[in-house]
């Protein structure tokens, strides 16, 4: 397999894609492209099977299957490596963590565009919009819920690592670098994250690139 994914600082969605392929056990060859600059519209020009469709990433390459999206990729893994490796088995837990990532996939608009994801980066936000506000308390209630629910057999939101942490990582890393002030129970969730050793090789990795995206490293706005 080949997974095609942007800048590994900035890029929220590449994150998920390749935690997925991590998470699914299949070896995968990364191709690393620099998003936003002319490099990405010149690279996606020369090769058509680069990105394909939406021209974003992340990217599958399965053989000929192709897949450009970070929930559709999870559930083509899912497909071939079995549910139990992403989702939790137990039907209500199941039924929240697919709601909670459906969820991220489609909302939280406020967050993103106030706060994009930048590794690298330490500021400490002072004021933020009542839309990012609701943001951010609606992901606590989330975290608070699924911990408390189901995430006793480990620190992660359904206790063991799952689709739930892939698709909350980039907001854990937001929460983290633009100094999110937030409970302890999530402070904890965060740290057992951030900690987990794929986090460790994606921060080590964005912090060894050299890209940098003027827009993205911006003051943050309320
Ligand atoms: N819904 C898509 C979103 C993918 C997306 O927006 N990717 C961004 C990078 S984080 C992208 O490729 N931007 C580059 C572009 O639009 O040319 C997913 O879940 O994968």
């Amino acid at each position: 397999m080949k997974l095609v994914i942007g800048n590994k600082n900035y890029s929220s969605w590449s994150l998920r894609g390749w935690l997925a392929a991590r998470q699914s056990g299949l070896p995968f060859e990364e191709i690393c492209v620099p998003l936003y600059g002319d490099d990405w519209d010149e690279a996606k020009r020369r090769d058509a099977n680069l990105a394909p469709s939406s021209g974003k990433v992340p990217i599958l390459w399965d053989g000929d299957a192709v897949v450009w999206d970070s929930l559709a990729i999870i559930d083509y893994l899912a497909d071939k490596v079995g549910r139990d490796r992403f989702w939790p088995k137990e039907d209500a837990a199941r039924a929240m963590a697919r709601s909670i990532v459906a969820e991220m996939h489609s909302g939280f608009a406020a967050l993103r565009q106030a706060m994009p994801m930048n590794v690298r980066r330490r500021v400490q936000v002072e004021t933020v919009s009542d839309a990012v506000r609701a943001d951010i308390v609606r992901i606590l209630q989330i975290w608070a819920e699924a911990r408390a629910r189901f995430g006793q057999g480990g620190p992660f939101l359904f206790g063991t690592f799952s689709a739930a942490d892939i698709f909350y990582a980039p907001v854990v890393s937001r929460f983290i670098t633009y100094g999110v002030g937030v409970p302890g129970f999530a402070t904890a969730y965060m740290q057992a994250l951030w900690e987990h050793p794929w986090m460790q090789a994606w921060i080590q990795a964005s912090e060894d690139e050299e890209w940098t995206i003027e827009q993205f490293e911006e003051s943050p706005q309320a």
